[in-house]
């Protein structure tokens, strides 16, 4: 007989700071007024086009955002610096994803009744580490008192769904007791503030999740996961190139080709479909139907992207309890978003309803599990 593995703790750690559409567009446009008079002569003599505005109206109308969390707001809506100012910590401090990964990691594993030796696994799973190694996850491990094993994992949007399907494979194989996966998504130091296409799109956050077998949970919220599937195409409409290699050719590794850009019409065309094919095939895999489904935790990247997407699943609109949209207070937070929908809807459930956790994002990457309440 297959092990039962089950979610049995999440836990959701908000950043201290906000900064809200208007605050942000208040800085860019600044910020772009500043520009033009710096190139009127360019702009006058038509070499060069004056940048136009941004507008909180686009924003909220464009993607559903209307605040952001952020880790460090200093410096951020400064028009001489427009990016956060994070004090940097010496090698003997925690650094600061660690710090984001144990705040979530605690309330997730206090929420599963566990410990730190309860866990034998810790995957820390996100769009950016900051820095190679060691390991953001094993620094976690050290901090938590686990023995065993940590890894750091990067799959952009979706980086927490693929973690926790590597969860539940090492848990199916016996080859941990307990999982621990963290997505400590900073994402505001990769953000271009000076790009109007993308200066409002992320927010930072960090989220955890407990897996275990059936046989440990003593959790009074946890769902069995019945199956999981992760899917990747190459895709090179949305990037983020930073990288060590540009020492070596002598490229400036903070030039805007290098920070987070992307074709947000392309991906909006191409990521919708594939993902509502492949819930489909998912749910049918697992011997489901999509009426069967009382909960869908969307990743959130866009809410007109969830709405086609639930739309054309159901052939309806989803309400707001069966598609929670976090995205409004948070953004998108990369792979943590349909973490959080999951971390703040899920315990009304009641024993049997089902429930898809899908995030999509760059790669492409697609990722999903169909979970059922204990
Ligand atoms: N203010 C005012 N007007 C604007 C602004 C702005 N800020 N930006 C664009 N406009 C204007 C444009 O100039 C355009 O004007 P015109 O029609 O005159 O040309 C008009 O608004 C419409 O522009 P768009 O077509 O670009 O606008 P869309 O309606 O397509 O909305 C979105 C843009 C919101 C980006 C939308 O396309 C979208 O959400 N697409 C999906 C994107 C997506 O999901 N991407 C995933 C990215 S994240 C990911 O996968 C992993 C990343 C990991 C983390 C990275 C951390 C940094």
């Amino acid at each position: 007989m297959s092990t039962e593995v089950v979610i049995s703790g999440a836990g959701l750690w908000r950043p201290l700071h906000t900064i809200t559409n208007e605050e942000l567009v208040a800085s860019y446009n600044a910020w772009v007024d500043r520009h033009n008079a710096e190139q009127a002569a360019a702009i006058a003599a038509g070499t060069l086009e004056a940048k136009p505005h941004s507008s909180a109206e686009f924003i909220e109308k464009a993607s559903g955002i209307r605040s952001r969390y952020t880790y460090v707001k200093d410096g951020t809506l400064e028009v001489e610096r427009m990016r956060p100012r994070i004090p940097h910590r010496g090698e003997d401090e925690l650094s600061h994803q660690a710090e984001m990964a144990l705040n979530a990691a605690r309330i997730a594993l206090a929420n599963a009744g566990k410990t730190g030796s309860d866990i034998d696994m810790v995957i820390v799973s996100c769009a950016y580490t900051e820095r190679s190694y060691p390991a953001i996850a094993i620094e976690v491990q050290h901090a938590l008192g686990i023995e065993g094993f940590g890894f750091d994992m990067l799959v952009a949007c979706s980086a927490a769904t693929f973690a926790l399907q590597r969860a539940c494979d090492a848990l199916k194989a016996g080859s941990a007791r307990g999982v621990l996966v963290i997505n400590p998504e900073l994402t505001s130091p990769q953000v271009n503030y000076c790009d109007r296409d993308s200066h409002f799109i992320f927010g930072d956050v960090s989220t955890a999740i407990v897996l275990e077998r059936a046989d440990t949970c003593r959790s009074a919220h946890s769902y069995t996961v019945l199956g999981s599937r992760a899917v990747t195409l190459y895709s090179n409409n949305i990037r983020s190139n930073f990288g060590y290699v540009a020492r070596a050719e002598d490229t400036d590794p903070f030039g805007t080709d290098n920070l987070f850009h992307q074709n947000g019409r392309k991906v909006f065309k191409e990521v919708c479909p594939m993902a509502a094919d492949h819930l489909e095939a998912q749910i049918a895999a697992v011997g489901l139907t999509i009426p069967d489904i009382r909960r869908w935790w969307l990743h959130q990247a866009n809410i007109n992207m969830n709405q086609l997407i639930t739309r054309r699943l159901l052939g309806r609109d989803a309400t707001a309890r069966e598609a929670p949209i976090v995205l409004d207070e948070f953004a998108n937070t990369a792979s943590a978003g349909s973490i959080i929908a999951f971390c703040l809807y899920h315990e009304d459930l009641a024993a049997g309803d089902h429930g898809v956790i899908c995030s999509f994002g760059a790669g492409y990457s697609i990722g999903s599990l169909v979970v059922r309440k204990r």
